[in-house]
C-alpha cells in the first residue's frame, strides 16, 4: 500500500516525466554528491577552500533574480476569498493553464523528493512540507533553510499531514513563471524561476501563504516577523518580535551585536523573517522560527552593519549573485571599500560602468542559523519564547518618528496594518516607491487581507498578556538628504526604551499617533548626536499625518465593506486627535 506521499510523488513523476527520482534524506553524504555534481556542470563554483570552506557561489538567470509577485497567485475557490491585494486564479483554471506547463516539464532532468520540517524537529508547532524539484540548487538551499530529509520522514510516517510542494525551473522563462498557491489543497506549485522566495517552496509559500490561511482557521498567526531576545544587566531576556518589508533590516536587527553591550544588553537571535506563533498555556503569544537558516540580503551586510553574519558565513555558506574576487571570495557593494582588480561580477563579467555592480541589489547568503554566535540558547525551545512586543516599521524619508508606542492592541493592528514603506529590490519593480505593506504581509498573506486584520483584532481578545505594539522608524531622513539616525547596533537603544516601556519604567510623551519617547528617556549616552536630531527624529508633524490618513482611507477603501469596523473607528479617532492638534489654515 503506497502512503499518501508516495502516491503525490507518483503522481507528480507522470505529470513531469523525470528521467530518475531521488528521495533526499539530508545526509552529509548526499550533500557531497550533489555538491559535486553541481560543481561539473557549472550550477555552483567553488569558493576560496581556506576562507570559505564548503560554501559555493551560484549565479542564476539574469531575468531571475528577485521575488515575482504580478505571476504570484492564490488559487482559492472564490475571488472574494483571496482578497484585492492578491492576484487570483480559479484552481481549475490554474491547473489547466499551470498544469500544462508541468507536463513532462523534468524530461531528462532528475527529480529531487525534499521532505522537511518547518520548525524545530520536536515541536508541537512545527509542520512538515515536501518539496518536489529538479533544481539541485533548490535542494541544497532547503537543506540549510529547513530541517530536511529523514529527520522529516520519521515525523510523517504514513500521515498525509505535510503540504505538498512541486516545483520545477521549466524554461526559466518569465512568460511561463507561476507561483501559484491553493490554500484549500494546501498546495503549492512554481514553475519557471529557481530564486529563493519563489523556488525554496518552505519559506514565503509555505511558511507565510499557505500556513496564514491555516494559522486563522486554527487560532494562531503565522507573521513576516524576525524573533529576537533583549537581554539586561541583570541577565533577564525579553522577546520582542519585528516585522519589515523585505530587505528594511530584519536580518541586521535580529542579530545586532548591541551598543550598549558594555552596560549589559545583547542580543540573542530566534529568528530573522517569520515567526510562527500560538498562544500559550501561560496566556503569553509563543513565537518559533520555523526556519533553520538565513537567507538574507548581501550588499551592504559588512562587518560593521551585521558582524554576526559575517562571522557566520565563513563555512557551509551559499552565496547567490555576488561578485567573485580574484582570490575566490565572494564580494558586494558594501562589503569593505573598493573590489579588489579583477573582481568578476555577478554574471562573470569584468568590472566596468557598463556592466554595473559586482553583485545584483537583490544578492543573497544563505547560512545555517547555528552558525551564528548570537543564536539564543532558546532558539529552538519546542514551546516557543514569549512575546512581549511587536514592532512594526518601514522605510519612511520623512513620515514616521524614530520610535512610538501604540496605544493599545486595537491601535496596535491599525498601526500595523496601515504601515507603508519606500519599495526595495527584494522583489522585481520600481524601488523607493511607498507602498502600503500592512503587517509587512502585503506580498505574503495568503487570503482576504480584511479578514487578516479581523484575525489580528480576535487574537488580541484571546491573548491574556497581548504583546505590546510599537512602530519604528531608522530611515528619517534630514532637510540634507542624510538619514537622521545612525542604526544597526545603535538601535538597541530604542529596544531598550522599548523594553523600558514594557516594565512601565521609561517616560513618554503622548501625541496623536501614540507615545513618543520623553526627551531624556532614550538612552543616548556614548552616541555623538545632537538633541536637535533627535528632536527632528522624534517630531510628529500633525500636517504631514493629515495627508496621511487620506493614503491611508483609499488602501482601506479596496477592502470595502469587508473592513473590520475597528479599524474605521481608530481612523476616526487618530483624525479627531489630528483635528484638535492641527491649527485650521485660513
Ligand atoms: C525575503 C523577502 O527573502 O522578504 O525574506 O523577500
Ligand atoms: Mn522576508
Amino acid at each position: 500500500m503506497s502512503t499518501p506521499l508516495e502516491k503525490w510523488v507518483e503522481e507528480a513523476a507522470r505529470m513531469t516525466a523525470p528521467a530518475r527520482i531521488v528521495w533526499c534524506d539530508g545526509s552529509d553524504a548526499e550533500n557531497a554528491r550533489l555538491v559535486e555534481q553541481m560543481m561539473a556542470d557549472g550550477t555552483f563554483l567553488p569558493l576560496n577552500p581556506r576562507t570559505h570552506p564548503d560554501c559555493y557561489l551560484h549565479r542564476s538567470d539574469p531575468s531571475d533574480v528577485a521575488r515575482t509577485e504580478q505571476v504570484t497567485f492564490i488559487c482559492s475557490r472564490t475571488q472574494a476569498a483571496a482578497g484585492p491585494t492578491n492576484n487570483w486564479m480559479a484552481p481549475a483554471e490554474a491547473k489547466e493553464r499551470i498544469g500544462g506547463l508541468f507536463r513532462g516539464a523534468m524530461k531528462g532532468r532528475t527529480m529531487y523528493v525534499v521532505p522537511y520540517v518547518m520548525g524545530p524537529a520536536a515541536s508541537p508547532s512545527s509542520k512538515i512540507g515536501v518539496e518536489i524539484t529538479d533544481s539541485a540548487y533548490v535542494v541544497a538551499s532547503m537543506r540549510i533553510m529547513a530541517r530536511m530529509g529523514n529527520v522529516a520522514l520519521d515525523r510523517l510516517g504514513s500521515s498525509e499531514d505535510f503540504v505538498p510542494g512541486l516545483h520545477s525551473l521549466g524554461d526559466l522563462n518569465p512568460q511561463r513563471r507561476f507561483i501559484a498557491h491553493f490554500p484549500e489543497e494546501k498546495l503549492i506549485w512554481s514553475i519557471g524561476s529557481g530564486y529563493g522566495g519563489n523556488a525554496l517552496l518552505g519559506k514565503k509559500c509555505f511558511a507565510l501563504r499557505i500556513a496564514s490561511w491555516m494559522a486563522r482557521e486554527q487560532g494562531w498567526m503565522a507573521e513576516h516577523m524576525l524573533i529576537l531576545g533583549l537581554e539586561d544587566p541583570t541577565g533577564h531576556v525579553t522577546y520582542m518580535s519585528a516585522a519589515f518589508p523585505s530587505a528594511c533590516g530584519k536580518t541586521n536587527l535580529a542579530m545586532m551585536v548591541s551598543a550598549l553591550e558594555s552596560s549589559g544588553y545583547r542580543v540573542w537571535t530566534v529568528g530573522d523573517d517569520i515567526a510562527w506563533m500560538r498562544i500559550g498555556s501561560d496566556g503569553y503569544l509563543r513565537a518559533i522560527n520555523p526556519e533553520a537558516g538565513f537567507f538574507g540580503v548581501a550588499p551592504g551586510t559588512n562587518s560593521k552593519t551585521n558582524p554576526n553574519v559575517m562571522d557566520a558565513l565563513g563555512c557551509n555558506s551559499l552565496f547567490t549573485n555576488v561578485g567573485l574576487t580574484p582570490s575566490g571570495e565572494p564580494w558586494w557593494e558594501g562589503i569593505n571599500g573598493t573590489p579588489p582588480a579583477g573582481t568578476i561580477n555577478w554574471r562573470g563579467q569584468s568590472m566596468t560602468a557598463e556592466n554595473g555592480p559586482a553583485a545584483h541589489p537583490n544578492s543573497r547568503y544563505t547560512v545555517p542559523a547555528r552558525q551564528a554566535a548570537c543564536i539564543s540558547p532558546r532558539w529552538e525551545d519546542p514551546e516557543g519564547v514569549p512575546i512581549s512586543a511587536f514592532i512594526f516599521g518601514g522605510r519612511r524619508a520623512r513620515l514616521a518618528p524614530l520610535v512610538y508606542e501604540s496605544r493599545g492592541w486595537q491601535h496596535g493592528v491599525y498601526v500595523a496594518a496601515t504601515m507603508a514603506s519606500e519599495t526595495t529590490a527584494a522583489a522585481t519593480g520600481a524601488v523607493g516607491v511607498t507602498r502600503r505593506d500592512p503587517m509587512a504581509m502585503l506580498p505574503f498573506c495568503g487570503y482576504n487581507m480584511a479578514g487578516y486584520f479581523g484575525h489580528w483584532l480576535a487574537m488580541g481578545g484571546k491573548i491574556a498578556h497581548p504583546p505590546r505594539v510599537f512602530h519604528v522608524n531608522w530611515f528619517r531622513r534630514g532637510a540634507d538628504g542624510k538619514f537622521l539616525w545612525p542604526g544597526y547596533g545603535q538601535n538597541v537603544r530604542v529596544l531598550k526604551w522599548i523594553l523600558e516601556r514594557i516594565e512601565g519604567k521609561a517616560a513618554a510623551v503622548e501625541t496623536p499617533i501614540g507615545f513618543v519617547p520623553a526627551p531624556q528617556a532614550l538612552e543616548l549616552e556614548g552616541l555623538d548626536i545632537r538633541m536637535q536630531t533627535v528632536e527632528e527624529l522624534l517630531r510628529v508633524e500633525p500636517t504631514d499625518w493629515t495627508a496621511e490618513l487620506d493614503s491611508i482611507r483609499d488602501f482601506f477603501g479596496k477592502f470595502g465593506g469587508d473592513l473590520p469596523p475597528a479599524l474605521g473607528q481608530e481612523h476616526e479617532q487618530l483624525q479627531q486627535r489630528l483635528n484638535r492638534v492641527v491649527i485650521p489654515q485660513k
